[in-house]
C-alpha cells in the first residue's frame, strides 16, 4: 500500500511542498557527499522563488560559483521554485550527482529534477532535466546493487482514462546512466507485482461498491494493466477486462472512453506507450 499512499498524497503536491518563507528573503539549500558539496540559493519561497543560484564545489575547488539556474529551453532564469537538493552516486562511476528538484508551479503539474554530472574531460558540470508531472519519486536502491533507482509513477496515464484523482498510474522506475534516464521497470518484476497488487486489490474493494459510491474503475484497471503488462501477463488483463465491461464496470463519465471503446482505446494506448513491445 506505501505506492497507493505515495499517490494518494499527490493530489495536494502543492500544499506539500516543502516551503516558505517571506518574500525577498533569501534562502538556502546544502548536500555533500564525498568530496562533491552543493549550495543552492533564493529569495522568495519553493512555490515561487527568484534569483536562484548554484554552487557546486569538488574536491575543493569551486567549478561552478554562484551560476543562476537557468531554464534550458528559454535559457533565461527561471522561477521553478527549489525544493530539494541531494548529491549522490546514481550510476556507481565513484563521482557523485547532484539532484536539484524544481517545482514550477500548478496543481497538478510539473516538478522536474535537474541532475548536474561532472565531466572529467572538461573540468565541468553538464546536466539534464528529468519532467515528473503529477506524481513524485523516491530514490531507493531497490535491488540493493549499490546505487540507487528512481522509484516513481507513469505521468502518462494521468486523465487518460477517467478524471485526474481516479487515474492510477502504474509504477516506473528509471535508471540514470550515461547522462540519460532509461526506463528499467521491467527489471523489477517484485516491485511492479506489488503495484500490480494495491490496484488489483483496489478493483476488488472497489467493484463492490454501487456505482456512484466508487473509484472510476476505467482509472484503476488501466494502471492495473499496465503493470501487468510488464509482467508479460496480458492474457490475464483482457480476460478481466472484458468481464468487467459485462458487469457494466467500464462506464462512467464522459469524455472518457466506456465499454467496448476503452478497451480499444486501453489496447492502444497500452501499444503506444511500449507497454505492449
Ligand atoms: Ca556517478
Ligand atoms: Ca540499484
Amino acid at each position: 500500500m506505501r505506492f497507493l499512499l505515495c499517490v494518494s498524497v499527490l493530489a495536494a503536491t502543492a500544499v506539500l511542498l516543502p516551503t516558505v518563507a517571506l518574500a525577498g528573503q533569501a534562502n538556502k539549500l546544502t548536500a555533500k557527499r564525498g568530496s562533491v558539496r552543493a549550495t543552492v540559493t533564493f529569495k522568495g519561497s519553493s512555490l515561487y522563488a527568484s534569483n536562484i543560484r548554484i554552487t557546486l564545489k569538488r574536491a575543493g575547488t569551486t567549478v561552478v560559483d554562484a551560476a543562476r539556474v537557468r531554464d534550458s529551453a528559454s535559457g533565461k532564469p527561471t522561477i521553478s521554485g527549489p525544493t530539494a537538493l541531494a548529491v549522490t552516486d546514481l550510476n556507481g562511476d565513484g563521482e557523485p550527482e547532484v539532484l536539484l528538484d524544481l517545482y514550477s508551479g500548478g496543481a497538478h503539474c510539473c516538478t522536474y529534477t535537474r541532475i548536474y554530472q561532472f565531466d572529467s574531460v572538461y573540468g565541468a558540470y553538464t546536466w539534464i532535466d528529468h519532467e515528473w508531472g503529477n506524481y513524485p519519486y523516491a530514490l531507493e536502491d531497490l535491488d540493493r546493487d549499490g546505487t540507487p533507482e528512481f522509484w516513481s509513477a507513469d505521468d502518462r496515464f494521468a486523465y487518460a482514462f477517467s478524471a485526474y484523482a481516479f487515474s492510477i498510474p502504474p509504477v516506473q522506475i528509471l535508471e540514470y546512466r550515461n547522462g540519460t534516464m532509461r526506463d528499467m521497470t521491467r527489471n523489477y518484476p517484485k516491485t511492479v507485482r506489488r503495484d500490480a497488487k494495491t490496484w488489483w486489490t483496489l478493483y476488488v474493494k472497489e467493484r463492490r461498491k454501487p456505482a456512484a459510491r466508487r473509484l472510476d474503475l476505467r482509472g484503476v484497471l488501466a494502471g492495473w494493466a499496465a503493470d501487468k503488462y510488464q509482467l508479460g501477463e496480458q492474457s490475464d488483463v483482457w480476460k478481466t477486462l472484458k468481464g468487467a465491461r459485462k458487469r457494466g464496470e467500464l462506464r462512467g463519465s464522459s469524455p472518457w472512453p466506456k465499454g467496448r471503446k476503452y478497451l480499444r482505446e486501453l489496447r492502444a494506448f497500452l501499444a503506444a506507450t511500449g507497454y505492449a513491445g
